[in-house]
């Protein structure tokens, strides 16, 4: 598919409506992608055709849900270069990846004294999870310091690093200020000392290409959900040997291999951390969401985005009394400001008066808003069936606020 954006924007349904009498300009994409008809038609087509359950039953609709739920594991696999479709597991979210891989690699291999290392740029799911952990485990959580502009300072990470260091997780792209961090030189860095690496992906596997062979991150988490595809699933990604060292997440069915009253011994990977009947229907769509994204292709995803992103620095940059927030070399396509004198909340009322969407406030990143004296941001995050026509709009939307207090 050529990059022609109505052709985009007619396979997303939900686009062509309008808001408070104005046509949706959705630039709330960084907390969630609309979805293709495709994804839609699969989710019906499999309630309506193949609903099963899976993995179990001795019969032809159970067989057909099996086969389709394995093949989108099959495609996440290839969507992330990993080396075997068994290092992908699926799970609610990267909230729930993160929680997974906190409670048992943590539980199991981080102890008294040991350290963890994240960002002061992440999501409160890569926070809370680690700080948890270190409660219990009375272990101690370190921050790598950022710039003014939003970038990590590299030479402090550096100098967190140490033998006491046995896990370093960190997002690849902020979802508040969009900073792309460097994370080929992280994770290099974190395993020169032994530690093990988790990549927050929840912002750049839409995005940009990530490949987990290339980087050798030991975990990669994100959401479907960002890549157009349905919510309340995610995917965890962790090399064989690290997943098979790990204990299991949760106890139930289909995560055991045989049980009895004296014992359980437990499946294995991926099945291991699957416990229980999963997100059958949301599973099977998701592929046809991976299928969307790579008919477009990364590269010219990224290409069109990071247009988007340079013209609206450009419009922005015009408009007495914008602020920018998150200035790094490297981003994706988020846009994060403040207009002066203006809260944040009150900014993304009047746009939505406009049919404009975008989000406000601290964007679960509580800690990075306060290094920034922030009480938050408006922030309007771009997508692949984003133009700049409605860059434009955006444009004068924000021109129109900023003059009632700018003038
Ligand atoms: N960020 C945003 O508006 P879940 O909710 O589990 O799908 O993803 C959590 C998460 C973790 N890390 C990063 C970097 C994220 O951006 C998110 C979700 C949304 O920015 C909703 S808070």
């Amino acid at each position: 598919m050529s990059f022609d954006i109505e052709k985009i924007r007619s396979l997303f349904p939900v686009l062509h409506q309008e808001v408070h009498g104005k046509p949706l300009v959705y630039f709330d994409n960084a907390a969630t992608t609309q979805k293709p008809q495709a994804v839609l038609d699969a989710l019906t087509t499999y309630y309506n055709h193949d609903n099963s359950n899976i993995h179990r039953g001795a019969h032809a609709l159970a067989d057909r849900a099996t086969r389709y739920f394995e093949e989108t594991r099959e495609t996440v696999k290839n969507f992330i270069n990993a080396k075997e479709a068994a290092e992908i597991i699926f799970t609610k979210g990267t909230t729930e990846s993160i929680n997974l891989v906190a409670a048992t690699f943590g539980r199991k291999f981080i102890g008294k004294g040991d350290e963890i290392i994240i960002s002061t740029l992440e999501h409160h799911s890569n926070i809370v999870p680690w700080q948890m952990l270190c409660e219990e485990k009375e272990a101690v959580l370190r921050i790598i310091p950022i710039t003014e502009s939003g970038e990590i300072i590299y030479a402090e990470f550096e100098k967190l690093l140490s033998p006491k260091t046995k896990f370093v997780s960190i997002v690849h792209a902020s979802n508040a200020l969009g900073t792309i961090n460097p994370v080929q030189k992280i994770i290099n860095a974190a395993h020169a000392v032994g530690a093990k690496v988790l990549l927050d992906g929840a912002q750049s596997t839409s995005h940009l290409e990530v490949d987990v062979q290339k980087l050798d991150c030991d975990f990669l988490a994100f959401s479907a959900h960002k890549l157009y595809g349905p919510t309340g699933l995610g995917v965890l990604y962790g090399k064989r040997e690290v997943l098979e060292a790990m204990p299991p997440f949760q106890g139930g069915g289909e995560m055991i291999k045989e049980v009895t009253f004296e014992k359980t011994t437990y499946n294995e990977i991926p099945f291991k951390f699957e416990a229980g009947t999963p997100n059958i229907a949301d599973v099977i769509a998701f592929k046809s969401a991976l299928d969307f994204i790579n008919l477009l292709g990364k590269k010219d995803i990224k290409t069109h985005e990071d247009e988007l992103l340079a013209y609206a620095n450009e419009r922005m940059s015009e408009i007495k009394g914008f602020i920018p927030v998150g200035t790094a070399a490297e981003k994706v396509s988020v846009l994060s400001f403040n207009i002066n004198g203006m809260h944040p909340y009150d900014v993304g009322m009047m746009l939505d008066a406009n049919g404009i969407a975008v989000r406000t406030g601290h964007h679960c990143t509580q800690p990075l808003m306060k290094r920034l004296g922030l009480e938050g941001t408006v922030r309007a995050s771009f997508a692949v069936y984003n133009s700049k026509s409605e860059i434009d709009k955006l444009a004068e939307g924000i021109s129109r606020i900023a003059r009632i207090k700018n003038k």
